[in-house]
């Protein structure tokens, strides 16, 4: 192959469904464009995280592409909550129908992405030395897509099989018979840990801070639910377009029970609409819970506005956790003290407490006996030695900003992006930085991406860039870049937003903070003013010719 090819009109990072769809809306402008992605194949986050148990938290239904109407009149999903291996056959599909693969290069690592000057074009550098250059470029790098591995001492002396749940193999992986830890109890670990167990000989969870999990929809998809979102998709497509989390709540008339409603905010599967929980009397909290599970602490709006309540449901859960668990002590272990409800992201779950009742199960609070180190033979704490086979990290990512520092992003005038967000992510509305002339960013910090529903938040910002390309090249403009003012306004805004809500109570350590990841600036990433708000903003841009921007 040549070292530099002939250059498209945009060249993008990843294969996820973000750079699959830049190509085909790309294309459809009339745009020649390239995609470079690490893997093998498409995917993105469902290509890496193929861990057993991993599954999507958003309802299949609403979770896939609006794009073509073909498309979602064709495509089946087998349950309501798809699990990855559907979410990835989907993605695929979408590879085949459109053709995508003939502008992707797979198995190729970006390591560097640079602004050159004289040419008024980005260029990148993959680890093999090969490059790609073009006008504009777009990060379709995914919030979730470089996993988050401690640092442990003695780390490298493990003799067994070492695994991270975010970089889980293709291929299956035999667990039978072995001894297996875990780390992490977050989502990944949450799904992955009743599955585990099932396989492995013992399962040892090594948890630091316990998680607050709700019992996951687990329904096969009826035939005349599908049916009823495939009559009405341009209605359910506009209702995500008002609604803050993305998602369309769309009630099948057929099946009430079968879908699961999902709540305006957030995409948890679960709808604040219960009213009070301070309204209830203590007897009557107990006796919702006891008739509709612990999820139902989820639909009461206050728990998540006042702090008092959010007390409430947090000693509720807990002793909810005390009935699932048979052993008193284990119960305790697993029941989260310090932080409350609805400061991290949502954990659905199938069977995570009932786990803990199997024999081949043990959990070690590591707040009580922390890693000393990890030993040739398994795991040291303070309180001992784990002999095991195979050691699980499920420690989560560097999210949001974590694959754009990795890919050493150099701007114009030799721009560092890892100097200008030494402090935290500073864009316009997570799509551009200033300094990084023509370089976009899919759902990218200041954004709504991960508090919204992804595919949603990922066709309205492809059809944003597309948009904003064909009118630098109609208009015969050769660089977009956002005013200095545009930023600081922007982050302001992005910060006033999350100022008091539960995401940023100062007992709450979320990866939304950066909070997983020794020294990252704490900032809260994600914009949580909510899609339509957003979106109205975006479209004002474009109405404006882009008067937040310097356009040369
Ligand atoms: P998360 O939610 O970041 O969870 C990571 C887990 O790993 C969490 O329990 C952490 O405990 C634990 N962890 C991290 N580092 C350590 C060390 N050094 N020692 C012990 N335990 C550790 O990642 P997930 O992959 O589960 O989920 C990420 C998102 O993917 C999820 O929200 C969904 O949107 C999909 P901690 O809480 O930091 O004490």
């Amino acid at each position: 192959m040549p070292a530099t090819r002939q250059m498209p009109d945009v060249i993008v990072v990843g294969a996820g469904f973000a750079g699959m769809y830049a190509i085909y809306r790309l294309r459809a402008a009339g745009l020649s464009v390239h995609v470079v992605e690490a893997g093998s194949d498409v995917g993105g986050t469902w290509y890496w995280n193929r861990y057993p148990g991993a599954r999507c938290d958003v309802p299949s239904l609403e979770y896939s592409f609006g794009f073509s109407p073909e498309l979602e009149q064709e495509w089946d999903w087998p349950e309501v909550f798809s699990a990855q291996p559907d979410i990835l056959r989907y993605a695929n599909h979408i590879a085949d129908r459109f053709d995508l693969r003939r502008d992707i290069t797979f198995n190729t690592r970006i390591r560097a992405v640079d602004y050159r000057d004289a040419t008024a074009t980005w260029r990148l550098t993959a680890e093999d030395g090969r490059t790609w250059e073009a006008p504009f470029c777009i990060m379709a790098t995914g919030c979730l897509s470089v996993p988050m591995k401690p640092e442990l001492p003695g780390a490298d002396t493990f003799r067994g099989r070492v695994l991270h749940t975010g970089a889980w193999p293709a291929e299956p992986v035999d667990l039978a018979g072995k001894r297996v830890g875990i780390i992490g109890t977050g989502s990944s670990g949450v799904q992955a840990i009743p599955e585990l167990a099932r396989e492995a000989a013992h399962l040892t969870v090594f948890q630091r801070t316990p998680v607050y999990t709700m019992p996951a929809n687990r329904k096969a998809m009826r035939d005349a639910v599908q049916q009823e979102f495939k009559d009405n998709y341009r209605q359910i497509r506009s209702l995500q377009q008002a609604n803050a989390g993305g998602v369309s709540n769309f009630r099948p008339t057929r099946s009430v029970n079968t879908h699961t409603p999902t709540t305006t905010t957030a995409t948890t599967g679960f709808r604040a609409g219960g009213g009070n929980l301070l309204d209830l009397t203590p007897e009557e909290r107990r006796a919702r819970i006891a008739r509709r599970g612990l999820g139902e602490l989820l639909t009461f709006r206050d728990v998540y506005t006042n702090p008092e309540a959010n007390d409430v449901a947090n000693a509720l859960y807990r002793e909810g956790v005390h009935h699932l668990v048979q052993d008193p002590e284990t119960a305790e272990r697993l029941c989260p003290k310090d932080y409350g409800i609805g400061c991290k992201r949502q954990v659905l779950d199938r069977d995570f407490y009932a786990t803990f009742n199997r024999d081949n199960v043990t959990l070690v609070n590591l707040r009580e006996t922390p890693i000393e180190s990890i030993t040739p033979s398994g795991l040291r704490t303070s309180a001992g030695d784990h002999e095991l086979d195979v050691l699980i990290y499920a420690t989560g990512f560097d999210a949001m900003t974590g694959a754009l520092l990795r890919a050493n992003i150099t701007g114009r005038d030799g721009t560092l992006l890892a100097d200008k967000w030494r402090y935290g992510p500073v864009t316009y509305l997570g799509l551009q930085m200033r300094g990084f002339p023509n370089l976009f960013t899919v759902t990218g910090p200041g954004s709504p991406s991960v508090l919204c529903n992804m595919l949603v938040a990922i066709e309205q910002h492809v059809n944003w860039i597309a948009d904003c390309i064909t009118w630098m090249q109609a208009t015969h403009h050769a660089t977009i870049e956002p005013l200095d003012a545009s930023e600081d306004d922007w982050i302001a805004h992005v910060n006033a937003v999350a100022e008091g809500t539960m995401y940023t109570a100062p007992s709450c350590n979320s990866w939304y903070l950066g909070a997983n990841i020794p020294g990252k600036p704490r900032i809260f990433m994600p914009y949580v003013g909510g899609y339509p708000r957003y979106k109205a903003r975006c479209d004002a841009e474009t109405a404006s010719n882009y008067a937040g921007f310097e356009v040369l």
